[in-house]
């Protein structure tokens, strides 16, 4: 008897000892398959475990819908601006707010094969010269637009600068060390013409093997560091598309792609006067409607501009979510209502055209409003202050 149930105990407890080996080798295979790879998910400071609402209160920076947002300097701003009913802010602190998590289920569910994975943990750092930067200009406007921006931020971003006009211009290709592409376009403003550059970018890019894809406007002031810092929270083999949606709501279209266009859909699309990026990794998948000119016939098919388009093809048809940052500006907002202290922290910035000149960003430095009514020379001689049209020591002594 006592011999007996000594062996039954000491079955017993090399039973439970097989049992939990057995659990330890199945945990792993337990666990959910892979994270959500196809998503959006800044690197820097990826969380072990989505954290609830709850948890995501109490973490500093964070973005609340119509809330003061903007952090990916660690900032925080009334968001007063464009109707303030945006609802995300990308940042490498707030990839949890509760529409992200919604978004980033749904553009899971495709596109979200392998490879971001072990990519996204690897800490290659990115570089400016992973960044293709398209600047999408028209002949027109090579001396009144352009010519400051090649002065300014282009400057410090030959290598990875790209700008696609509609016409020959010897002198502006000489004097310019960035790519000046003639795209063969018309250069009327027509939905057909800005399409068709779109395409030649889009194609360009893919040709460049550059990580990112950065579309800005003529009248955009790329804030170089900014760019960087945004995109190194992400990965490009990850499927990214950012920028600043130009309405607060989704655009509806007739489905002309998939139906018969019977149907509609609803997408967010990020408006193109402000900049946006798209990562490699999407920009591929997004190649059956967007290279060799089918961007041009997927935007005939749905009949809206190359913005839309873009936002057609990747949040209606690939099923990503378009990442909200409030980081771009276009000349279509309130630039003025931007707070003097994080001008520097934006991505982009632009100024207010002929028909509101005053339109502009609100900074104090070396130029007055009548020397540089942009204000992009005033930036440019913050950002880099040995530039050597910058007035030197007026502005150190200053502050
Ligand atoms: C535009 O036309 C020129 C001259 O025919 C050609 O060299 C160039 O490659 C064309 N550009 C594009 C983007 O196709
Ligand atoms: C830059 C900025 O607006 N900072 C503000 C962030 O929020 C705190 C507390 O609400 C303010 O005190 C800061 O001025």
């Amino acid at each position: 008897m006592h011999i007996a149930s000594v062996g039954v105990s000491k079955f017993c407890f090399l039973f439970s000892l097989a049992l939990c080996g057995l659990l330890l080798l199945f945990i792993p295979a337990l666990q959910p398959p892979a994270r959500q790879v196809g998503l959006p998910q800044p690197r820097s400071q990826v969380r072990p475990a989505r954290a609830s609402p709850s948890q995501h209160a109490g973490a500093p920076a964070v973005s609340v819908h119509g809330g003061a947002i903007d952090s990916a300097a660690g900032l925080n701003r009334s968001s007063a601006r464009q109707g303030g009913s945006i609802e995300t802010e990308v940042s490498r602190n707030d990839n949890n707010s509760p529409k992200r998590v919604m978004d980033s289920k749904r553009g899971a569910l495709p596109g979200g094969k392998g490879g971001g994975l072990s990519a996204s943990r690897s800490r290659d750092l990115l570089q400016l010269k992973d960044i293709f930067i398209a600047v999408k200009t028209t002949r027109k406007y090579h001396k009144s637009r352009l010519e400051l921006l090649i002065q300014t931020w282009v400057s410090q971003a030959k290598e990875q600068t790209y700008i696609f006009t509609d016409g020959e211009d010897k002198e502006l290709r000489m004097r310019t060390g960035a790519d000046i592409i003639n795209t063969n376009c018309s250069a009327a403003h027509t939905r057909q013409a800005l399409c068709c550059k779109m395409s030649v970018e889009y194609d360009k890019f893919i040709e460049s093997q550059k990580k990112w894809f950065c579309h800005v406007d003529d009248d955009n002031y790329v804030i170089l560091p900014s760019l960087l810092r945004l995109l190194s929270s992400y990965h490009h083999s990850q499927d990214v598309y950012l920028g600043r949606p130009s309405l607060d709501h989704p655009i509806e279209a007739a489905e002309r792609v998939k139906s018969d266009g019977s149907v509609s859909v609803k997408f967010w699309f990020a408006t193109g006067g402000a900049g946006f990026c798209i990562s490699r990794g999407l920009a591929l998948k997004m190649s059956p409607w967007a290279s060799l000119g089918n961007f041009i016939s997927t935007a005939e098919k749905i009949r809206l501009p190359d913005d839309c388009t873009i936002g057609y093809i990747i949040e209606a048809l690939l099923e990503v979510a378009l990442t909200h940052t409030h980081l771009f500006h276009s000349h279509l907002e309130n630039l003025q209502k931007l707070p003097t202290d994080t001008v520097l922290e934006q991505v982009t910035l632009s100024y207010g055209g002929f028909e509101n000149r005053r339109n502009v960003v609100s900074i104090v430095g070396g130029f007055s409003l009548a020397e540089d009514p942009t204000r992009f020379k005033t930036v440019h001689c913050l950002l880099y202050p040995d530039t050597d049209w910058c007035p030197k020591l007026k502005l150190h002594h200053k502050n």
